[in-house]
């Protein structure tokens, strides 16, 4: 058995102080803000993989489902002896799906995440489960450049995966440029197998990000618990509330922490006042006609190979790559 501790780890953990001066300069702003990858702390993660199983919350089941039906396809377009690269890996359970059909064909397997243990007890049941797989691990927060390991010069092409429709959460510019750096680690000939959340009656979208449990809520409301806990903060959750709109004009879910009445609350020195209605904005879920996709994937330099879609069009899976420069 693989343990975390046989497994070697190029580590790039960000530093600490990040996170307060993200959190104190988003707070600062006229449209309170904060970064929705700072959801993810170990309670944030468990609480959004919880989610991931909601009736409501349809991406993750659609997208397995896709995966597993044109599984032979994605396996076709990936190659052989590619190195695969997993954005934002989290506890690799999805990848299976791809890993039982290609890790043979596989040069290795890079999944990259930016939660150290939580990583690398992942990589540990990958290294397990696939022992003839190459598994490196690299903690790193994915949306700064980071180095992949050296022996990426002998493989045939390296692809990227990112699934779950995480290319949401940025906005537009933001997300061209993550793609940009994408297009540019991958390199002429590597590919990017990439999930991406479609348009659809915003009452499906309503209901997905406002589940009957409150799971969302909970989710949402956690940023404020690990502000909280980590920056020596006062936030009192009972005064804040979850909401999720549908932003027709920005073709987005819009997830916000709004304050239930007048109210200041101290984060470590400084102290922030919020009036009764006023919200921290936490998150945007954007979601994709084929063709907005397409022409942001062309800007950062990939063209769109295949479409993979499941019969309510729901949810898409797409395969790009970058040609020479
Ligand atoms: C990770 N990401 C794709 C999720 C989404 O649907 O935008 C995060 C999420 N937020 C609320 N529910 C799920």
């Amino acid at each position: 058995m693989n343990s975390p501790e046989t497994l070697s780890l190029i580590d790039c953990h960000p530093s600490e102080s990040s996170f307060r001066e993200d959190v104190l300069d988003g707070l600062s702003r006229e449209q309170k803000q904060i970064a929705s990858k700072y959801l993810y702390d170990a309670r944030g993660s468990k609480l959004f993989d919880r989610i991931t199983t909601l009736e409501e919350y349809y991406p993750t089941r659609t997208e397995a489902s896709i995966m597993r039906t044109e599984i032979d396809a994605m396996a076709e377009a990936i190659g052989k002896d590619t190195l695969l690269v997993e954005y934002g890996s989290g506890s690799s359970e999805k990848t299976r799906i791809l890993l039982d059909r290609v890790s043979q064909n596989l040069q290795g397997y890079v999944p990259v995440d930016i939660s150290r243990d939580h990583l690398m007890d992942a990589a540990a049941r990958i290294a397990s489960s696939y022992p003839d797989l190459d598994v490196r691990p690299v903690c790193a927060d994915y949306t700064s450049s980071f180095p992949l390991p050296e022996f990426v010069e002998e493989a045939a092409r390296i692809v990227v995966y990112f699934p779950g429709s995480t290319i949401g959460n940025f906005e537009r510019d933001d997300a061209v440029a993550f793609l940009d750096r994408i297009a540019q680690a991958v390199g002429a000939g590597g590919g990017l197998l990439i999930g991406v959340d479609l348009r659809k009656d915003p009452d499906i979208l309503h209901a997905a990000y406002n589940d009957r449990e409150g799971v969302t809520a909970r989710f949402n409301l956690n940023l404020l618990r690990r502000i909280n806990r980590e920056l020596n903060a006062d936030f009192d959750l009972d005064a804040f509330r979850h909401e999720a709109v549908w932003r027709s004009d920005l073709g987005c879910i819009e997830m916000l922490l709004v304050s239930t009445k007048d109210q200041s609350v101290r984060v470590g020195e400084e102290t922030f006042s919020f009036e009764k209605g006023e919200s921290i904005h936490t998150e945007y879920s954007f979601k994709f006609t084929p063709e907005q996709f397409a022409e942001m994937a062309s800007e950062a330099g990939f063209r769109i190979e295949r479409v993979w879609t499941d019969d309510q069009d729901l949810f898409s899976i797409q395969y790009a790559t970058v040609g020479a420069w």
